[in-house]
C-alpha cells in the first residue's frame, strides 16, 4: 500500500465542533474548543501519523460575518488556510438546521474548488461532509439530517461522528486518508502540532479561562507569551525572584476595559490560581522541564477593532 499525506482544512460554523473533532482524531488536546463561538482565533495545525499515512489537519475559526476587524481577520485566516490543501472537511452540526451560514461556506469553496459542474464528482479536491454531534439526535432524526445535508451539497462523501462519544471517528480518518494523494512523511512521528511552544501555550492559556469563567468571561480576551526565560539566563539579579531554578514563562492577557480585570484575576486572584494548577502538567511537557507561568493581566483598549493592537497580539 503507498503511503499517503496531505492537508486537510477542517472549516464550518462557528460552535460546529472543529476543534473537538480534530482533538478526538489526533488523541489529545492541541486546539482548544469552548460551547461559545470564536473559540479558535489561529488555523492550528495538528499532525496525525499513521502506519500507511500522515495527514495534517487544519483547525480554522468559524466562518461567520465579522462584526469586528478581528472577526474579519478570523475570516481572512479561513480563506489562508483554504489553499492549496488536499481535501476539505465541511463540519454540519445534526443539532441545528442547514441555514444560510453554510451556504456562504459552500459558495466559497464551489468558487474556490468546484469544476463548475454538478454533482458528487464536481471538486478539485474531494469535500467531504462531517455531521458532527450525532449523539444529540435519535435514529430516525439523523436519517432525515443526513438526507437533508445530501441534498444541500452534492459532496463528495457524507460522513456523520459523534466526536464527544467516540462514535465513527475510525470511519472519519480512514475516509481523510483515502482523500490524500501518495506522498511521503512530513513530520516525525512523535510531533503532534505545528505550532511554536509559546503559541500552543498561550492557546492553553485562553482556553483554561475560558473554562474557569464560563459566562462571565468577556469575549474580548486576547494572550501572548512574551518570554520563556530558563534560569542560566534570567539576568534579573534578584534570586527571590527565582529561587528554585524553574523555567518562567512570562505572559500577558489583555482585556479591553479596565472594569474586566477583576473578572479575569477573581477574588484573591481565585482564577489565576486555578488556571495556573491546571495548565502546570501541560505547560512542564510543552517546556520540557519545570517552569512556571507568570500571569499579568493587563488592558488594552478596543484591541478588537485596532489594526496596531491587533498586529501586536498577533493578528
Ligand atoms: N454533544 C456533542 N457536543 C459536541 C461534539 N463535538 C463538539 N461538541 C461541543 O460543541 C461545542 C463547540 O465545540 P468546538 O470544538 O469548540 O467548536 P468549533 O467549531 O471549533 O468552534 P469555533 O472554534 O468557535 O469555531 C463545545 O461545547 C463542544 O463540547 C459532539 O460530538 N457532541
Ligand atoms: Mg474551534
Amino acid at each position: 500500500m503507498p503511503y499517503r499525506s496531505g492537508f486537510v482544512a477542517v472549516v464550518g460554523r462557528p460552535n460546529v465542533g472543529k476543534s473537538t473533532l480534530i482533538n478526538a482524531l489526533i488523541g489529545t488536546q492541541i486546539a482548544i474548543s469552548s460551547s461559545r463561538p470564536e473559540t479558535t482565533r489561529k488555523a492550528i495545525r495538528g499532525i496525525l501519523t499513521l502506519d500507511h499515512a500522515q495527514l495534517v489537519l487544519v483547525d480554522t475559526p468559524g466562518i461567520h460575518r465579522p462584526r469586528t476587524l478581528l472577526g474579519q481577520r478570523l475570516n481572512d485566516m479561513v480563506d489562508e488556510s483554504l489553499s492549496e490543501v488536499d481535501a476539505i472537511a465541511f463540519l454540519l452540526p445534526a443539532d441545528q438546521e442547514v441555514g444560510p451560514g453554510d451556504t456562504r461556506i459552500l459558495t466559497r469553496l464551489r468558487s474556490q474548488y468546484g469544476k463548475g459542474a454538478e454533482g458528487k464528482d464536481g471538486w478539485k479536491v474531494p469535500v467531504i461532509a462531517v455531521v458532527t454531534k450525532i449523539d444529540t439526535l435519535d435514529r430516525e432524526a439523523l436519517i432525515s439530517k443526513l438526507i437533508e445535508i445530501e441534498q444541500f451539497g452534492a459532496f463528495s462523501e457524507i460522513i456523520p461522528v459523534s466526536a464527544v462519544q467516540h462514535d465513527n471517528l475510525d470511519e472519519v480518518q480512514s475516509l481523510l486518508v483515502q482523500a490524500m494523494p501518495e506522498g511521503p512523511k512530513m513530520y516525525p512521528d512523535e510531533q503532534i502540532s505545528e505550532e511554536k511552544p509559546e503559541d500552543t501555550i498561550a492557546e492553553l492559556i485562553r482556553g483554561a479561562f475560558l473554562e474557569e469563567l464560563d459566562d462571565e468571561l468577556p469575549h474580548s480576551l486576547a494572550v501572548v507569551v512574551d518570554s520563556v526565560i530558563y534560569p542560566d539566563e534570567d539576568n534579573s539579579g534578584d534570586d527571590s525572584v527565582n529561587p528554585s531554578d524553574k523555567v518562567r514563562v512570562l505572559v500577558s492577557i489583555y482585556v479591553e476595559r479596565d472594569s474586566q480585570k477583576p473578572i479575569i484575576i477573581g477574588k484573591g486572584a481565585q482564577h489565576l490560581v486555578q488556571v495556573k494548577k491546571k495548565l502546570r502538567t501541560p505547560v512542564n511537557r510543552i517546556i520540557g522541564q519545570k517552569s512556571k507561568l507568570e500571569l499579568h493581566v493587563k488592558v488594552s483598549k478596543g484591541w478588537q477593532s485596532d489594526p496596531k493592537k491587533l498586529a501586536r497580539l498577533g493578528f
